[in-house]
């Protein structure tokens, strides 16, 4: 059986095919860049559906709190706008540099700083999509391994978060995710 949830404590990791700006987890992650104005993929997406407030609220974040670009690896905060989410989290994920430029560390921080921004905030429930395996170009075998491993860490330490999920894009995305997951939570997809 092929398994799409596995435990943390008593939190649920999920992994699903699908749009990220369909799913009703109290917050959405979004794969910005470091402008925060917008740009293509997952970003385009989030800010097409959820409307100019969000685009407003990053332009308000961009005068004062970062003037200069929200750096690789850091994770800031607006409205869902019009969307199901009631948050959008935008983290900026590392551009693929062939691996020797820190690139799992900038991966891991933009995950755990996301968590980190749902914990403060009290939110429950948080979406991820693949962060950096699109236009960043992020191998996703090597990726998701690292999304995965960070998430675990992440919930076996902290316990404030009751559901990550996981969207991913294409059905050739989750069979990664899934084969990785299998793995590191020690699971027989065949079982
Ligand atoms: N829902 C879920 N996943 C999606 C969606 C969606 N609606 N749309 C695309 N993906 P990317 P990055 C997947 O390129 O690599 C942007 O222009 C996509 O198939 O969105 O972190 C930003 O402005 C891929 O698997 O993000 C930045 O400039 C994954 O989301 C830059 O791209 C990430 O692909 C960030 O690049």
């Amino acid at each position: 059986m092929v398994r799409d949830e596995f435990e943390v404590g008593k939190a649920k990791i999920r992994l699903v095919k699908g749009d990220i700006t369909e799913i009703e987890t109290e917050a959405i992650v979004n794969a910005a860049n470091s402008s925060l104005m917008g740009g293509g993929g997952v970003d385009g997406a989030i800010h097409r559906k959820g409307g100019p407030k969000i685009l407003e609220e990053c332009r308000k974040l961009r005068q004062t709190a970062y003037p200069s670009g929200l750096p690789t690896g850091q994770a800031v905060m607006t409205s869902g706008g019009n969307l199901k989410a009631s948050k959008v989290i935008h983290t900026v994920g590392p551009v693929w540099r062939g691996g020797s430029r820190s690139e799992a560390e900038l991966l891991a921080d933009a995950y755990v700083n996301s968590l980190g921004l749902a914990v403060e905030n009290g939110l429950r429930s948080i979406a991820f999509p693949s962060i950096s395996t699109g236009a960043y170009g992020y191998p996703i075998k090597e990726a998701c391994r690292v999304a995965l491993k960070t998430v675990k860490g992440f919930l076996e330490t902290k316990n404030h978060v009751a559901v990550v999920v996981f969207v991913l894009f294409s059905e050739s995305d989750l069979a990664v995710y899934r084969r990785a997951a299998s793995e590191i939570f020690k699971m027989d997809i065949h079982s």
